[in-house]
């Protein structure tokens, strides 16, 4: 939960690693070359990367995006970690219990509505939203405010896709996101330690943003129930909390919609929410952070950096704005 002190261990320095479609090809030249390579170190380095494709779900299909800044060069998280410590609290606040109790999410039939502020409201199906753009991998650091990140290899298409195609009036000013909540499928819903269904929002150029991703799937695969199937998004930049999972309507608003988190406790999860080290949480540092899957008795955290370390592109969305305030 939010409310826990992180426990705090991590890491070394970030390892040099290879992009998935660079150890892919690694992969099959190893496979080409036999038992030739392995023992060696390098051999070693592309066997480590062979996450990408679990091979647990369906195939998503994805090109590589070239966008400035949406693969991360960092190692990857094991799947087998981001699918099963999750923060999915419809199934309950322990990390365990969404891999342990998701399995009852109906993910088809899916639709998500859009509506408010647009010329072209509409409900869309899920197959129509796979075929909607492009499917692009993109490796993103996910920060939680828990103080712990990952590294995951996303798929999906940049939210604006859909919001152009709705065509958004003057008065759309923010974007809320409201997720799916029902009691049959979630047995989380019993607890009252957020008010359902989660919903979050984001300013309109944040959702704009390029980087703003609609994610249907990870590591080359369909989305694993317990990491917000079928459809969620991915802000790279802000805490973990404000990339909802299962979303079923989208509202374009004028004014700054109410978010889950700061309904609970407004005095620890602001609207913004981006990461921030030089902002601490109320009662907690958010200066570092241990990375999932490395850490250790001697790990050393890790600096978190501005905006999760996509400054370069966000930066300026926030120039003027005092960060402390708007947090
Ligand atoms: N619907 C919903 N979305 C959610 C949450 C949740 O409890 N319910 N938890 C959030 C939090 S706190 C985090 S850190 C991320 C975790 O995503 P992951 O499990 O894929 O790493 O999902 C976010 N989206
Ligand atoms: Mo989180």
């Amino acid at each position: 939960m939010h409310l826990l002190k992180d426990r705090g261990a991590p890491f070394p320095a970030p390892s040099e690693i290879t992009p998935p479609s660079v150890y892919r090809q690694r992969r099959t030249l190893l496979q080409g070359l036999g038992a030739a390579l392995a023992g060696t170190a390098w051999a070693g380095t592309a066997a480590a990367q062979t996450t990408a494709r679990p091979g647990k779900l369906a195939e998503l299909p994805a090109r590589r995006s070239t966008l400035p800044g949406a693969v991360t060069m960092e190692k990857l998280t094991a799947y087998a970690d981001a699918s099963t410590y999750n923060n999915f609290y419809e199934f309950g606040t322990d990390k365990a219990d969404p891999a342990r109790y998701a399995g009852s999410l109906r993910t088809r039939p899916w639709t998500v509505a859009v509506e408010g502020e647009v010329k072209k409201p509409g409900t869309f199906d899920l197959d129509t939203l796979l075929k909607l753009a492009p499917m692009e991998e993109r490796i993103y650091r996910l920060r939680c405010v828990e103080g712990w990140s990952m590294v995951i290899p996303w798929v999906g298409w940049s939210l604006a896709e859909l919001i152009k195609r709705v065509e958004p009036t003057g008065n759309a000013k923010f974007v809320q996101f409201v997720t799916l909540a029902d009691k049959a499928q979630m047995p989380g819903l019993r607890s009252s330690v957020l008010d359902w269904p989660y919903v979050e929002g984001l300013r309109m150029d944040e959702a704009m943003h390029p980087l703003t991703l609609l994610a249907f799937g990870m590591y080359g695969e369909v989305m694993p129930n317990q990491n917000g199937a079928p459809v969620r998004l991915v802000v790279p930049w802000k805490y973990g909390f404000k990339s909802g999972k299962s979303i079923v309507k989208i509202r374009f608003v004028e004014k700054q919609p109410k978010t889950s988190w700061e309904e609970a406790a407004a005095s620890e999860y602001g609207f913004y929410s981006n990461v921030n080290p030089k902002v601490d949480h109320p009662r907690w540092s958010q200066a570092t952070e241990r990375r999932i899957g490395e850490d250790g008795l001697f790990a050393k955290k890790r600096p978190t950096l501005m905006f999760n370390g996509y400054e370069p592109q966000v930066g300026q969305l926030y120039a003027g704005m005092d960060l402390k305030k708007f947090f």
